[in-house]
């Protein structure tokens, strides 16, 4: 019989990625997702709210998972500031009903919680599953609390669950709510005339981005070894804000037969609504457990990355101009 998945958020960037791999590997995957969304083919939609521990618990009884991916969250730093009560809820405590129900299913399903660099805040960089947390946001406070009741059930009543401690990873389906997505997008509609500048806050943050194409492959390894253990998956690199946006600007510059584009700072704004209240300001991570235990390694580089991204952007811009 194939094996079950149960994935929260199946209708998002990660979701989605994970659903495919796990389709194509011979699942059955269950997605919660809200009403409305859209999940991958061959996935089993559950309709319920993250904030409603009677549903999730209900869609996890009915479909007996295997393996659970809890990847569901108010995902936006920034947001996350505007509405933490909210982001508490629906990123720190749903994990909390499905350990609840780990430990007390009769087949030890497994546990994946999805984890974030942005735990590690303001401690130094590079950051390894040693390194201690320091939270900036009410979104990375949710985070930390949802990654030490794993630890908790797993030392606690043996059950096998992890977190995943992801840096940040990105895609062509990435909302453009997140920066690297705002930039791509920006940067090719200003290429056919469709905006004229692009808006932006912190110019100078540093991030670890890879393609979550390969992160939820490190997702899955996770669950497939012998004993539960969280790792940190990242490509090793950082760079800033700034340098993705030149990248990218000079990306669309080669692909339009633009020169001017590769001036990026003239179509680039700095807006400081854009600014968070309190900023993390170099993430870079030391995925080397990750690499030797689990076999995993990033296969995207950075610049392929961006130019993927760029590609698909162009695209859709393009889809713009010719409705
Ligand atoms: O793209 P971002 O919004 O991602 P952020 O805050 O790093 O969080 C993402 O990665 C985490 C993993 O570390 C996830 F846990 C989390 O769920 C999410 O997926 O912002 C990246 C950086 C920040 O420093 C931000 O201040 O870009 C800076 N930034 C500058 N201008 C901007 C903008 N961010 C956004 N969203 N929009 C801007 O205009």
């Amino acid at each position: 019989m194939s094996r079950r998945a149960f994935i929260t958020g199946a209708a998002g960037q990660d979701g989605r990625f994970l659903s495919r791999l796990l389709v194509e590997k011979g699942y059955k995957v269950h997605g919660f997702v809200r009403r409305g969304a859209a999940v991958e083919p061959n996935v089993t939609p559950h309709i319920g709210d993250l904030a409603d521990p009677a549903a999730l618990k209900h869609a996890l009884e009915t479909s007996l998972p295997d393996e659970v991916y809890n990847l569901g969250a108010q995902s936006h730093v920034a947001a996350s500031f505007a509405d933490p009560l909210h982001t508490w809820r629906v990123t720190a405590e749903p994990i909390l009903t499905v350990l609840e129900w780990a430990q007390h299913a009769k087949h030890a399903p497994r546990i994946y919680q999805a984890s974030s660099s942005e735990q590690f805040g303001t401690s130094p960089p590079p950051q390894n599953e040693k390194s201690p947390f320091a939270p900036q946001s009410p979104y990375a406070i949710a985070k930390v609390a949802a990654h030490m009741s794993v630890s908790l059930y797993r030392k606690a009543y043996g059950v096998f669950a992890v977190g995943g401690i992801l840096f940040n990873h990105t895609s062509p389906i990435r909302p453009a709510s997140f920066v690297t997505r705002k930039i791509t997008q920006g940067a090719a509609r200003i290429a056919y005339g469709l905006q004229d500048k692009l808006e932006l806050g912190n110019l100078d943050a540093k991030r670890d981005w890879g393609f979550a194409g390969d992160y939820v492959v490190a997702m899955w390894l996770m669950l497939q070894q012998d004993a539960p253990k969280d790792f940190v998956i990242a490509s090793g690199g950082t760079h800033s804000v700034r340098e993705f946006a030149e990248l990218a600007f000079a990306a669309v510059a080669e692909s339009t037969n633009k020169p001017e584009l590769r001036d990026w700072e003239r179509y680039v704004e700095v807006n400081r609504s854009y600014m968070r209240p309190a900023e993390v300001p170099v993430l870079c991570g030391n995925a080397t457990a990750a690499c030797e235990q689990l076999g995993w390694r990033p296969k995207c580089s950075f610049t392929d990355l961006v130019r993927l991204m760029v590609e698909h952007d162009l695209k859709e811009a393009a889809k713009e101009l010719k409705p």
